[in-house]
């Protein structure tokens, strides 16, 4: 009898929770507590019992109806309250990207630009983004008279004989003021020319510079150094070129290009149908830099280059305006 009653409690219970109207909890209510239900019909049966069972077949008899009627009450309240429509889920829908933190593009070009170089020897280097004109100018061989000093072009900073730095090179000053030769770093970092932005300039920009001084350096060292960047840049069979220009702190000084990444040298959109990208410039340190800085430029002779992390990451991904890179729109950040 106490077997069949917990069995008959599982059932009435499973029942009521698998109702899903309301008309359906009454026909279950009279399967087990109707006149002719299964519990009432055990419960009629408790004289059938010895005496000394009788007590406790009915007070569980008498539970089990108790939890039966409680249910059916709850289920009842359940099935009433007002539907909060469930969205049918399609699982066929493809899942939705899990939103991570991701580095900006820009920033991901100069991590791999950086990593490059350490690969080929160099160790990072970093400075102030605000100098003076000495670190930033006179060190660099650029007179007072250069037009590179204009306000058109540097933006300085009021009140004072500050300015925001134009180019990375002043890190590399204030390495070679601490350092003695061998010197072999990078100075990547941020730099601000007074630019009216466009799709090719913007105020504020990258840059990565090097410099690398020790005895018997020469121009097929730069040309080798910057060779095998771009090949790890753009692949094995990326060609570079050297181009003759000025530069005040460097003589001789080139332009560096590499062949296009997008179309291997064909021409195409990317490269405007020349086959070729500016990379960047180059040249052999002046001696009228190192000499001030204390270096026997008898013994030790030395290159630097400059790159523009901007130019490769609008190259790499097909971007032909600088200003998306600095507009903070996430539909556009969010594709790297
Ligand atoms: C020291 C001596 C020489 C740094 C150099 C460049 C060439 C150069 C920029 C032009 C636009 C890179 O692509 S860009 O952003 N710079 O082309 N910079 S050589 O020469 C130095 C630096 C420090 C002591």
């Amino acid at each position: 009898m106490f077997e069949a009653l917990e069995k008959i409690r599982r059932e009435a219970l499973k029942r009521v929770d698998a109702v899903a109207e309301n008309a359906e909890l009454e026909a279950v209510r009279v399967e087990y507590l109707g006149r002719k239900g299964r519990l009432t019909e055990k419960l009629r049966r408790l004289g059938s019992l010895p005496p000394e069972d009788r007590p406790r077949a009915g007070a569980l008899a008498n539970e089990i109806k108790g939890d039966i009627q409680r249910r059916l009450t709850a289920r009842a309240a359940e099935l009433s309250a007002p539907r909060r429509e469930v969205p049918q889920l399609d699982y066929t829908l493809p899942g939705r990207r899990f939103e991570v933190h991701r580095r900006h593009p820009v920033n991901q070009v100069i991590d791999e630009l950086v990593d490059i170089f350490c690969d080929l020897g160099f160790t990072t280097a970093e400075g102030p983004l605000i100098e003076d004109e000495y670190h930033n100018f006179d060190a660099l061989n650029t007179p007072a008279d250069h037009p590179a000093r204009d306000e058109k072009d540097t933006l300085y900073l009021e009140g004072c004989d500050l300015l925001l730095r134009t180019e990375t090179s002043p890190v590399q000053i204030r390495t070679l003021e601490t350092t003695k030769p061998p010197v072999r770093i990078i100075a990547p970092g941020r730099c601000y020319r007074n630019d009216t932005a466009d799709a090719r300039h913007y105020p504020v920009f990258h840059q990565i510079e090097g410099l690398w001084i020790d005895k018997g350096v020469s121009f097929a060292h730069l040309k080798g150094v910057l060779m095998e960047f771009a090949r790890a840049l753009f692949g094995s069979k990326t060609r570079v070129r050297f181009r003759p220009h000025f530069f005040p702190f460097t003589e001789p000084s080139a332009e560096i290009e590499s062949t296009c990444p997008a179309c291997g040298g064909d021409g195409c959109r990317t490269c405007s149908g020349t086959g070729w990208i500016e990379l960047g410039g180059s040249g052999m340190v002046d001696p009228a830099v190192l000499e001030p800085m204390g270096v026997d430029t008898e013994m030790f002779t030395g290159f630097a280059f400059g790159i523009g992390p901007e130019r490769i990451a609008m190259v790499r991904y097909g971007i032909d305006d600088i200003r998306l890179f600095y507009e903070n729109d996430v539909r556009f950040l969010e594709q790297f």
